[in-house]
């Protein structure tokens, strides 16, 4: 896979060349380049912002810079535009990316990018607007990390156990049980002795349980209509 990111802040995705994405350059998976937008402007005090058609606060990414700069490095690419206003980033959504040759991300700063750069990006490649969640970050950067970051840990040959994959939290729909390492007795608090059973059937009824139950406790939104009621009436007699 390629990744290009194209920002104001390069030095913001330095992390980028550490811990996860690092490991896949390093095993030949991944190839990521970060470029300054500013390499795009032309004036003296190389502009990237400009104050709003029809008035409003704050300012708007101007459409030169980001024209120049998508016609650089985005021909054929799964463009991602980083905005509150975008589609939620969800699991599915990393899954779709990890299977695509070539993403680059436009980080929006400001209150935006002038609409054109989408509408001129939708004729280059595929364009994606995405958001990390409902609140408001100062900017794309950072959820261009944690997008990066979610996709390429699911990259094939990426991750050394692939049962890792299918058992954490979101795989199957549900957030993921509780866990325990050594010792079986800390503080004055025990594993629950189930786990120390030996019983892999109890074991995985009673993972299934938990996880059900934190779902339903911290993201009924998450569950079926049917598997909630029923949820909702075991945490009543827990
Ligand atoms: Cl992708 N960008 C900004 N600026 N704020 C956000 C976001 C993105 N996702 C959640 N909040």
């Amino acid at each position: 896979m390629r990744i290009d990111v194209v920002t104001i802040f390069p030095d913001y995705l330095a992390p980028l060349e550490l811990s996860l994405p690092g490991k896949a350059r390093a095993k030949g998976l991944l190839d990521i380049e970060v470029h300054d937008l500013r390499r795009w402007t032309a004036d003296r005090h190389r502009t990237v912002d400009d104050t709003p058609y029809g008035g409003g606060a704050g300012m708007v990414m101007k459409p030169e810079p980001w024209g120049q700069a998508l016609d650089a490095v985005a021909a054929g690419a799964t463009i991602v535009f980083t905005t509150p206003s975008g589609e939620p980033f969800t699991q599915s959504l990393a899954h779709e990316l990890s299977e695509q040759e070539h993403l680059v991300f436009a980080c929006g700063r400001y209150e935006g990018i002038d609409q054109r750069v989408i509408e001129h990006a939708a004729t280059l490649g595929t364009v994606r607007e995405v958001s990390l969640g409902d609140y408001v970050l100062n900017g794309g950067e950072v959820a261009a990390l944690a997008i990066t970051e979610a996709v390429v840990r699911l990259l094939p040959g990426f991750m050394g156990n692939a049962e890792s994959l299918v058992e954490e939290s979101h795989a199957d729909g549900l957030l993921e049980y509780p866990v325990y390492t050594k010792p079986a007795s800390w503080n004055g608090r025990d594993v629950p002795d189930v786990l120390l059973s030996g019983d892999h059937a109890r074991i995985a009824a009673w993972r299934r349980e938990q996880a059900e139950r934190r779902t339903a406790d911290r993201r009924p939104d998450l569950l079926p209509a049917t598997a909630l009621v029923a949820a909702l009436a075991d945490l009543d007699v827990r």
